[in-house]
């Protein structure tokens, strides 16, 4: 299995996480997306999206987190990642789309550059538009959670799943970008939950050996 990853990569950091839950071995290639490597021919070849993550096993490629991590339940269901009853898992894959479709998208940072290089946002502009649209994903998760019948220790029951996988990540770009997130405290509580894990703990950006600081990158974060 190899997967394409690299450190800063929100959408990578979920799938990460899936690996280490379901205790897989992975070669991992990093491809430096502040160097522009995922823009190179190689890459291109490999997703003509040209963007991280990819997976692939065997002779099956995968691109974008949420299908990898289907794939990944599917070919290695253990430890589940999915709820067993057909409800449960649309409210996971509900809550787990609302990040990576509605939230992630927005605030990604190949936007932030082009607010800031081809809009002319300014850095508090940019921090402006971050802020309106974490609030805005946030502040509808927090209410997902509330709404729950059976709360659990985790986003859906007493073991992660897909739901909790896009929201560690999603909550850790809006910590480093110094968001207040007391507003959210059910989501907070699950994420601190989450990172007392070790397959959470260690998929965390700092925690990958091509970890570098990316601060004042790019205008508004990193
Ligand atoms: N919907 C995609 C999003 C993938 C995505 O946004 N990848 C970012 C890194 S988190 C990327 O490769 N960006 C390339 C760029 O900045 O040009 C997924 O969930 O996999």
């Amino acid at each position: 299995m190899k997967f394409y990853d690299f450190h800063m990569s929100n959408a990578a950091y979920r799938v990460r996480i899936a690996l280490r839950l379901k205790g897989l071995e992975a070669e991992r290639v990093v491809v430096d997306l502040v160097a522009g490597e995922h823009r190179s021919a190689w890459f291109e070849s490999l997703n003509p999206q040209r963007m991280l993550p990819i997976l692939e096993d065997g002779g099956v490629t995968v691109v974008q987190s949420l299908p990898i991590l289907e794939y990944l339940e599917e070919v290695y269901p253990e430890p589940p990642l999915l709820p067993a009853d057909t409800a449960g898992r649309a409210w996971v894959r509900g809550f787990a789309q609302s990040i990576v479709s509605d939230m992630h998208p927005l605030m990604g940072r190949r936007v932030r550059r082009y607010l800031a290089e081809r809009i002319g946002a300014s850095a508090a502009d940019i921090g402006d538009w971050y802020g309106n649209w974490i609030a805005a994903g946030l502040g509808g998760l927090e209410d997902m959670l509330a709404a729950r019948e059976e709360p659990g220790a985790f986003c859906h029951g007493d073991s992660p799943t897909l739901a909790d996988l896009c929201l560690v990540p999603q909550t850790y770009n809006a910590r480093r970008f110094g968001r207040d997130l007391s507003p959210y405290p059910t989501v907070m509580a699950i994420v601190a939950r989450c990172d007392e894990l070790p397959a959470f703990a260690d998929s965390a950006p700092e925690r990958q050996p091509d970890w570098r600081s990316m601060e004042g990158m790019i205008p508004g974060g990193r």
